[in-house]
């Protein structure tokens, strides 16, 4: 057993994940990616720090139960972002999609859809409301956002988690996650940012993400409305203020007037 192994076994004992196998399973292909190795290290500090929170009364939304998910989860706003280079992905069944992590970081990472779902996770059965009146309960599974920052490791002046996504609202995407008119983005607090139920989901009712809800990642951000929950993730990036980014009110709805915070 190499030491990758002995350290990736013992981080996901003392994790007491379910996803434990999977991380075990994975661990030979941790060593070659520098950006991975590094999530899978800041699992057993990170696990201590999620379950302290997840203790803490009031502060989780609420979480339902299986017979509770609506029979269907209604997409909105981009139901397909389209163009040349999503086409491909969605072709490719999304094996090639990384989701980047820069910014105020120590260790920009890139991992795959796969390295992703090799990680702990949570699933969590919420409810989603949309500012436009109507709601829908699923559930979503994913990696803890706090676990990955955590890994990246933050960088001083670090303040912000920004979410840059696939669509273009008002035209043809633009390409490699970078941000331009119209194009679909996010962003919250940190304090936010590391809460236990704010995930990268890839999996709604037990299966991978489809295209009109997302795919292959979106946020939750189950304290906070509809428009927040952004879809088609490409890149995080973590910036002391998005007053530089887009419109600079911190997210495609909010430049165009909604509250930056949409508390429920
Ligand atoms: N990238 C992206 N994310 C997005 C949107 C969007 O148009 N593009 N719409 C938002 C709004 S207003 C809502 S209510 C939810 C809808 O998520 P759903 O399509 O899974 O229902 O996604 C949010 N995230
Ligand atoms: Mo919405």
């Amino acid at each position: 057993m190499t030491a990758a192994r002995n350290i990736t076994r013992r981080a996901a004992i003392l994790a007491g994940f379910a996803g434990a196998g999977a991380l075990i399973w994975n661990a030979d292909n941790l060593t070659l990616n520098p950006s991975f190795s590094r999530v899978f290290h800041a699992v057993e500090d990170w696990t201590r720090m999620s379950q302290r929170m997840l203790l803490q009364p009031g502060q989780l939304a609420k979480e339902y139960s299986v017979a509770d998910i609506s029979p269907v989860f209604k997409p909105n706003g981009t139901f397909n972002p389209g163009g040349a280079e999503y086409d491909a992905h969605i072709a490719q069944d999304f094996v090639n999609w990384r989701l980047k992590i820069g910014g105020l970081v120590r260790h920009p990472m890139s991992l795959s859809i796969a390295e992703l779902r090799g990680l702990p996770s949570r699933t969590q059965i919420t409810r989603h409301d949309c500012v436009e009146g109507w709601s829908a309960i699923g559930m979503w599974t994913g990696v803890q956002l706090g676990l990955l920052l955590k890994a990246a490791g933050l960088a001083s002046g670090a303040r912000y988690a920004v979410f840059h996504c696939a669509d273009n609202l008002d035209g043809e995407p633009i390409k490699g996650g970078e941000q331009g008119p119209g194009q679909y983005y996010e962003s919250i607090d940190l304090v936010d940012a590391f809460h236990p139920q704010t995930l990268i989901a890839y999996n709604l009712n037990g299966k991978p993400l489809g295209v009109p809800n997302g795919a292959p990642l979106r946020l939750r951000v189950e304290r906070q409305l509809g428009y927040k929950q952004a879809k088609y993730l490409q890149r995080i990036e973590i910036t002391d203020s998005f007053r530089n980014v887009a419109g600079g009110y911190g997210g495609y709805w909010e430049d165009r007037g909604y509250e930056w915070y949409a508390g429920i």
